[in-house]
């Protein structure tokens, strides 16, 4: 049985539980991290020396940072669907993810999301923001064209690339701050809606974390 650890609220756990529920492996759940706590035991550390969640656990083997466990569990048990051997056909759903990581993170979550919802209103540095927003929006453009002719990112069928990009399009509908008109990305976001795993797994209230940025 795999185990997952770490707090639903978790932008970085979404991702691994969407993937587990979209390929319908069963999982067990184990909340851990912001108030849970739970991140600095030993064992804990023995798993993830980061101290950070999600942690994955397939039997004895156990993996850090969300993207590899994408990787594994679309190499181990999804292959089918979410894996290729040719790396021809992996580097587009590399490259994506990779930018989504290093640059989409950085500028909506870090930049907006911490920024704006997770700091105190006292505490809100508004040019940081307002620059992380306008990067935002040059992002989300980009994709909004690329959907213009297509049901997912990279073509008909959900790849681990809508699953990490996808990830953050519920708080970037549900943030109370302007959107420009993106007619393509507002389809897809209400595709991934339709999608019984998306529901269950990204759209989860994150109150929890509004001026919080203990953890
Ligand atoms: N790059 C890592 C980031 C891990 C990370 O920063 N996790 C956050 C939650 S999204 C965390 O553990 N924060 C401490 C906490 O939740 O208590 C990944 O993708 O797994």
């Amino acid at each position: 049985m795999l185990t997952v650890l770490g707090r639903r609220t978790s932008f970085n756990v979404q991702k691994v539980t969407w993937l587990l529920d979209e390929i319908d492996l069963p999982f067990r759940h184990i909340e851990l991290g912001g108030k849970f706590g739970g991140l600095d035991t030993p064992e804990f550390r023995m798993h993830n020396p980061h101290g950070k969640v999600p942690v994955l656990k397939d039997g004895d083997h156990v993996v850090w940072e969300s993207h590899a466990m994408l990787r594994y569990l679309a190499a181990k048990y999804a292959a089918d669907r979410f894996w290729s051997d040719d790396p021809a056909i992996r580097s587009p759903v590399d490259q994506w993810m990779d930018w989504s990581l290093s640059t989409l993170q950085h500028d909506f979550l870090s930049g907006v999301f911490w920024g704006y919802y997770r700091t105190p209103q006292e505490k809100r540095d508004w040019p940081t923001i307002n620059r992380s927003i306008e990067k935002c929006t040059g992002h989300f453009r980009l994709l909004d064209t690329m959907l213009s002719d297509r049901e997912n990112l990279l073509g008909a069928t959900l790849s681990l690339a809508d699953i990490v990009i996808g990830a953050h399009l519920y708080r970037y509908y549900n943030l109370d701050l302007e959107r420009p008109a993106l007619p393509h990305l507002d389809d897809w976001y209400e595709r991934l809606r339709k999608r019984p795993a998306y529901l269950r797994n990204v759209m989860i209230p994150f109150y929890d974390l509004f001026g919080k940025l203990s953890f």
